[in-house]
């Protein structure tokens, strides 16, 4: 068995592993990503779209932001779109001059990916973390699975960037672990298609038969996602039925019609929240998926991912550097804080922008929401100020 032995043993080659251990790197801290998945696997996993203000800045500072600066589209508005209607919502206006950037996230992946290499720090990927052991001692250690044998690693502190499914949180005790859970009766069937986006903004639609997004990837690429009820299945859509919905829900007076294009990847995804409590367990850190999970509809999972981790490297670093421990004791609190934020704001946008199918008051109530929105100035500035730069500190 090969034995490992390194300062930050980080499980997961997500956004949250990869900065996590780029920003760690950079400082001279040592650590070791274990992905379970391929490269050419992770690169390529379609998710999500949406960069806040401040978290566009935390990649450009850690030096991973050029190929988004350059590529990625930086957008001053969103479109709230319903009774074939489209409302701007003036998100810089609204947040001090800040706006967000549409960058895909395996766009993200590859450039921490290049980073690292280039760093020459070390990535191993179909290494699956089979177990974690000694997280209450200061010797933790893991054991790892990859198609050359099995390899123990011991280190200081263990990450687990693992997402919901991984090792990570399953290994914190369940008496001394809060779990809060809402699963919402929706799923989201997201597309991705050669059209060109249909606006320039992204278009967030609430129509009686379902949420529709219109997002997109670059000037000839479109994201789109559809509504639909939790039990159904990509059977049950082929290509025409997903834009012929597309079409009814987004289509307005002034424009009845979108582009169409070929169909590249499709997937459908429950809407869920949950929140793990505290994020910690002896020397053992949760950030990312594998903490806290929330609906799409605020945009904030990545977010809130990259934002753990910028926490945790400034506290392994007081850690590393001044022997201070105090950024590591308030981590969870600090994270969870923003957590909850995060889940009230994708709470809220999940219940504004889908329509109950069985509940006529809950309706007339997301219609006030919505008209709301697009005629208060105030209630506008919530939503702008929260879908730009929630995840700021
Ligand atoms: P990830 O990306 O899931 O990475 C975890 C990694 O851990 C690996 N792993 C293991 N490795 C080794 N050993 C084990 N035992 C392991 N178990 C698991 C996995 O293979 C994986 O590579 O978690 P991370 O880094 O925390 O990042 C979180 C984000 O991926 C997620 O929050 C976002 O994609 C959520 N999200 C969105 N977030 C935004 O900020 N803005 C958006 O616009 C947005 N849109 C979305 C989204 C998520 C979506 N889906 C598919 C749920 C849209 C959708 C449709
Ligand atoms: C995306 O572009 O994938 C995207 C955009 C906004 C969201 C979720 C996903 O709220």
């Amino acid at each position: 068995m090969l034995e490992v032995r390194t300062q930050v043993a980080i499980i997961g080659a997500g956004p949250a592993g990869l900065l996590l251990g780029h920003l760690l790197s950079r400082e001279g801290i040592d650590n070791v990503i274990f992905e379970h998945r391929s490269r050419e696997y992770v690169e390529h996993r379609v998710r999500a779209g949406v960069i806040e203000y401040g978290i566009a800045e935390l990649l450009s500072d850690a030096g991973v932001g050029e190929r988004m600066r350059r590529d990625g589209l930086v957008h001053h508005g969103i479109e709230l779109r319903f009774d074939r209607a489209s409302h701007r919502v003036a998100l810089s206006e609204l947040a001090g001059g800040k706006s967000i950037t549409v960058y895909g996230q395996q766009e993200v992946v590859k450039d921490l990916v290049a980073a690292r290499l280039e760093l020459g720090a070390p990535l191993y990927f179909e290494a699956e973390v089979t177990s974690l052991d000694g997280l209450t001692t200061d010797r933790p250690s893991l054991e790892v699975a990859t198609s050359e044998g099995s390899m123990r690693v011991t280190s200081d502190f263990v990450a687990g960037c693992d997402g919901t499914f991984g090792v990570a949180n399953r290994a914190i005790p369940e008496n001394l672990v809060r779990r809060y859970e809402r699963t919402y009766p929706f799923s989201w069937l997201g597309i991705i298609a050669q059209a060109p986006p249909a606006t320039e903004e992204l278009i967030y639609c609430r129509h009686e038969n379902g949420f529709a997004l219109y997002s997109m990837r670059s000037p000839e690429i479109s994201r789109l996602y559809l509504g639909v009820r939790p039990e159904e299945t990509l059977d049950e859509w082929p290509d025409e039925r997903i834009w012929e919905e597309l079409s009814l829900r987004l289509a307005t007076d002034a424009v009845p019609e979108i582009g169409r294009g070929p169909i590249l990847e499709r997937g459908i995804s429950a809407l869920r929240s949950i929140v793990l409590e505290p994020m910690r367990y002896g020397r053992l850190f949760l950030a990312g998926d594998s903490a806290h999970i929330v609906p799409p509809t605020g945009a904030k999972g990545m977010n809130l991912a990259l934002a753990d981790v910028r926490a945790l490297s400034r506290a392994f670093l007081a850690r590393y550097q001044r022997g201070d421990e105090a950024l590591l004791d308030v981590y969870s609190d600090t994270c969870l804080e923003r957590v909850w934020r995060a889940e009230e704001f994708s709470t809220f946008m999940t219940q504004m922008l889908h329509p109950s199918y069985t509940d006529e008051f809950e309706n007339g109530v997301q219609m006030a929401r919505l008209r709301q929105v697009v005629t208060s100035e105030a209630a506008a500035t919530v939503l702008a100020r929260n879908y730009v730069n929630l995840c700021s500190v």
